[in-house]
């Protein structure tokens, strides 16, 4: 009776869970997209995950429960369909194991969850339209064309794991994602003395990236401090200036590694303005207008979190938060507010814009 109505059902659902994946993968990466649907953020990524999770689960139903006879699908839209979806699940899996694997390989993954996809969505509709407009396939020759049995499909679920494994364990030597592991240098794509970055996907939550020439720029150190600061840019550069090589990760799965910033201590600052010892909590203003953030106080005195100004050997680019941004390397990106004009120490944290919409204040990369 051919692959029955389990296999029907299985197959429907696997279309509309690629479907919806698909969908919100995009909302999740695109910039454009994403600062439309901020408040809807949040939930979609968990969607995502979990449907992500739940697909990785139906690739297995063949293993498991093979079906009654051996020839029930064509052979190449087995091999195709596993393959793509089982790399795909496998690149996502690689991204939820975020301190696991080496961020390299993350990013790796990150590119290729995407590039697969776009493959997947291209092969499903050459399928659809195969099967919908030329008839090709018709149940019959399906049912004598392959016979996929679970060792076939064992086989091909390693197959894949292994070019996986062997692609992203040569991606160091190679280059090809742009940067090396979290202290070493740069191995490919070149830091550039103009405009943002490479690998970073640039967020702002206003319409476009405010501008302010360092001439104008004021940084304003206030709250439960003895000296409140006003500082313009020449006594900014005249603090005393650290430097860190780390990795930079944003909660939505993009990961740069090996990111050079120089900067101004927040442990430093504090010291400057003599913060009083009962302001528990450190908060930031960006000249956006909009966002926010805020710091336990013992996370801010962490030597690695620092006002940056300068990335890869250049001053920050306008996208990337000029002239000044917050970096915060042991949590998520969204911690890591761009254009800084205000730091208050305080007894009371203050809601950060993200937090308002649903992420946890504690965005320690865990
Ligand atoms: N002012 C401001 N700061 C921000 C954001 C933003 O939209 N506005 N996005 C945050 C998020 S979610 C991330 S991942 C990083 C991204 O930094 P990038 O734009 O340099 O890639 O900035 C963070 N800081
Ligand atoms: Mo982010």
């Amino acid at each position: 009776m051919g692959y029955g109505p389990g296999y029907r059902a299985l197959h429907t659902a696997a279309i509309a869970i690629v479907g919806v994946l698909t969908v919100t993968g995009v909302l999740l990466y695109y910039p454009g997209v994403h600062t439309a649907l901020i408040p809807y953020l949040s939930g979609i990524r968990v969607v995502h995950v979990a449907l992500g999770g739940v697909l990785v689960g139906m690739l297995f139903v063949p293993g498991f429960f093979p079906p009654r006879t051996r020839a029930w699908i064509h052979r190449h839209d087995w091999k195709w369909t596993l393959g793509l979806v089982g790399a795909i699940s496998l690149t996502g899996v690689f991204l939820i194991l975020v301190t696991l694997l080496p961020a390299s390989w993350r990013a790796a993954a990150f590119s290729w969850h995407g590039i697969l996809t776009a493959v997947l969505v291209g092969w499903t509709a050459l399928h659809a339209f195969r099967k919908l407009v030329k008839s090709i396939h018709p149940l019959d020759s399906m049912e004598q064309a392959a016979d996929p049995d679970r060792r076939q499909f064992l086989g091909w679920a390693l197959g894949g794991i292994g070019a996986m494994l062997a692609y992203l364990l040569v991606i160091p030597a190679l280059g090809a994602v742009g940067r090396s592991g979290s202290s070493g240098p740069r191995v490919s794509a070149k830091p550039v003395p103009d405009g943002p970055q490479p690998g970073f996907v640039l967020y702002t939550v206003v319409d476009g990236y405010p501008r302010m020439p360092t001439t104008r720029y004021r940084l304003k150190v206030t709250g439960k401090v003895s000296r409140p600061l006003e500082l313009d840019w020449k006594q900014f550069l005249a603090l005393e200036q650290a430097k860190q090589v780390r990795n930079f990760q944003c909660v939505t799965g993009w990961v740069v590694s090996g990111c050079h910033w120089q900067g101004v201590r927040i442990s430093d600052l504090a010291r400057a303005v003599g913060a009083d010892p009962r302001a528990a909590y450190v908060n930031f203003y960006s000249f956006d207008g909009v966002y926010t953030e805020s710091l336990r106080r013992t996370d801010a005195m962490r030597p690695d979190v620092m006002l940056a100004h300068r990335l890869d050997g250049y001053p920050l680019a306008v996208q990337q938060g000029a002239p000044v941004r917050l970096v915060v390397p042991e949590m998520y990106g969204y911690k890591s507010i761009k254009w800084v004009d205000r730091v208050e120490f305080s007894d009371a944290p203050l809601a950060g814009y993200w937090e308002q919409r649903g992420y946890p204040s504690e965005a320690t990369i865990s």
